[in-house]
């Protein structure tokens, strides 16, 4: 079989976002869009040569063509091995557990996570390095500085490969290794869990539903919930994947997973619901009748950790990226353990897991994980509250309520102003960062500023530095607004805005988290003269 080298120029936009590159499906589909940036991928990567690669995506419109491409250009680019999920399928923690188990060099992610799939929308690629994890910004602008400069790519003239059966194939000189994309993570849960006292959670009168929104976590669930743990079939829904995940955004949140908040908080409610996102690595808890923000969920997590086997000596460490509320830094405390605060994006934990510095971490945008890979995972997060209700026998409302009795509540809400135009997006926020010398100081909102700043970030284990984190105001009483511009949309901007209130009481614990925080959200909308600058009366999305 022949290598082709195919003269190429550079695209200009190629430069990986907060989680790789996420762009419209119909770009990608462009020759050579794809090609170009796994090309440069491969050439951003010294040493690959001969080496394993795990390769698999979410099942989203233009997954197996693309797989196809890149297994060609793998074997062109001097491969050795390429594992890849038997249909082109993986979810995020499964290459993150395949590539630790099998020591692979790194593995590629097809997806664009919580985005809507479908020939209309958005398609991703991201490169995940040796520890399992996302490739840090130094190998992220390497694959950007590469991209800018790439003349040719390579790819082997052969026939496409079937990816439908499991077993090796030999293409060129490299291996094609279909695999069973579930079992060995399913594995690695039976290992960390106790599946017996899980079992006889699911299999007595608790009830619960998993919603896996059409996308990739559905075999998966059905596997781990339904077969190894025994709950009810039907326990799962919405589990086959589909390329355009039945029409909806595979987002774990009160909006998009609808269907799923409306039967929690129906009559009859079961009593646990979950879901997770397009490539699994979210997660959304619910109880009958309540909903627990991701920061919370982190710091629950964290004060019952030693429920769970496998944290059963206790916690190393923290670790939150810096818009998600402290709920979990007052845990850390309490424990007498480091609480670090990153700036948004799973790759910034890689390095304190890696140095055994945390053991759990999370992030305000449906995230929480483990030292057990290198990604966020959103059915360990589920398998990690049944635990918890299993051993104390308590719901999910009482567990949290508990939480907040002992640690105070940190009420908490983000808006979202989707598809704004770039260029107001970059306009606010340049306004905003121009008035942070003269905030600190001022009385806002009722509240005395205590620091007004453009977060930046020195990693504690190689000493690289991120700026331009957010803008963040401090308040003297604890209170936070934060301001992001995201680094995962695909369409214009969308302005993050992320409000947070402390609240000690427990007798003032219990309200909707929009009335404490209102005078921060009248702030946030003031202070970035949203209504003046785009009429826009309401956020998109409120979490
Ligand atoms: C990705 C990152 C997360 C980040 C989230 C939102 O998640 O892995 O670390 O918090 O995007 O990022 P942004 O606020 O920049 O849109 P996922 O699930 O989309 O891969």
């Amino acid at each position: 079989m022949k290598v082709l080298h195919i003269p190429t120029q550079p695209f200009p936009d190629q430069r990986p976002g907060t989680s790789g590159l996420r762009k419209k499906v119909r770009v990608f589909q462009q020759t050579p869009y794809l090609h170009n940036f796994i090309q440069a991928i491969c050439n951003a990567l010294p040493g690959h040569e001969g080496q394993t690669l795990v390769l698999g995506g979410d099942g989203r419109y233009f997954n197996r063509e693309a797989v196809q491409i890149i297994l060609k250009m793998a074997a062109a680019n001097g491969w050795g091995r390429v594992i890849v999920g038997r249909g082109g399928l993986f979810s995020t923690p499964a290459v993150s557990t395949v590539i630790r188990a099998r020591h692979a060099f790194g593995g590629i992610i097809l997806s664009a996570s919580h985005n809507p799939g479908g020939p209309e929308h958005d398609f991703g690629v991201k490169y995940n390095i040796g520890n399992g994890g996302p490739a840090p910004e130094s190998v992220t602008e390497a694959i950007w500085a590469a991209s800018k400069v790439l003349s040719a790519y390579q790819i082997l003239d052969a026939a496409d490969i079937d990816i439908d059966h499991e077993g090796e194939t030999p293409l060129g000189a490299m291996t094609v290794e279909v695999s069973n994309p579930v079992s060995e993570y399913a594995a690695l849960m039976e290992r960390l869990f106790d599946f017996n006292a899980l079992a006889r959670l699911l299999q007595g009168p608790f009830r619960m539903r998993f919603d896996a929104l059409h996308a990739i976590t559905g075999p998966y669930a059905h596997e781990i919930f339904e077969k190894r743990l025994g709950a009810p079939m039907g326990t799962v829904v919405n589990g086959t994947p589909l390329p355009d995940f039945g029409g909806g955004h595979p987002d774990p949140n009160l909006v998009y997973a609808k269907a799923l908040a409306d039967e929690l908080f129906s009559a009859d409610a079961p009593d646990f619901g979950a879901a997770s996102d397009g490539d699994g690595d979210r997660n959304m808890i619910l109880g009958k009748g309540f909903f627990v923000t991701p920061s919370d969920s982190l710091a629950v997590l964290a004060a019952q950790a030693t429920c769970i086997p496998a944290y059963g000596g206790g916690l190393q460490g923290i670790a939150r990226s810096m818009p998600t509320s402290q709920a979990a830094d007052v845990v850390a405390k309490a424990l007498g353990i480091p609480c670090f605060e990153t700036p948004t994006g799973w790759k910034f934990f890689g390095n304190l897991l890696d140095a055994g510095r945390i053991t759990l971490c999370g992030e305000e945008s449906f995230g929480t994980g483990s030292n057990h890979i290198r990604e966020k995972d959103g059915l360990w997060a589920v398998l990690a509250w049944l635990s918890i209700i299993a051993h104390h026998g308590q719901g999910v409302a009482e567990i949290v309520r508990a939480h907040w009795a002992r640690y105070g509540r940190h009420y908490y809400t983000r808006h979202d102003y989707e598809e704004l135009s770039a260029e107001v997006g970059a306009q606010m926020m340049h306004a905003l960062a121009a008035q942070l010398p003269i905030l600190a100081g001022q009385t806002l909102a009722g509240r005395t500023v205590d620091s007004a700043d453009d977060f930046a970030y020195t990693d504690p284990v190689d000493g690289s530095q991120s700026l331009h984190q957010g803008l963040r105001l401090r308040f003297s009483d604890g209170s936070r607004l934060i301001f992001r511009l995201s680094g995962t949309g695909t369409e214009g901007a969308t302005l993050r805005i992320y409000h947070e209130h402390y609240e000690a009481d427990p007798a003032r614990q219990q309200q909707d988290p929009q009335r404490p925080l209102r005078d921060l959200i009248a702030l946030g909308r003031g202070l970035t003269r949203m209504e003046a600058l785009t009429g826009r009366k309401a956020p998109t999305v409120i979490t």
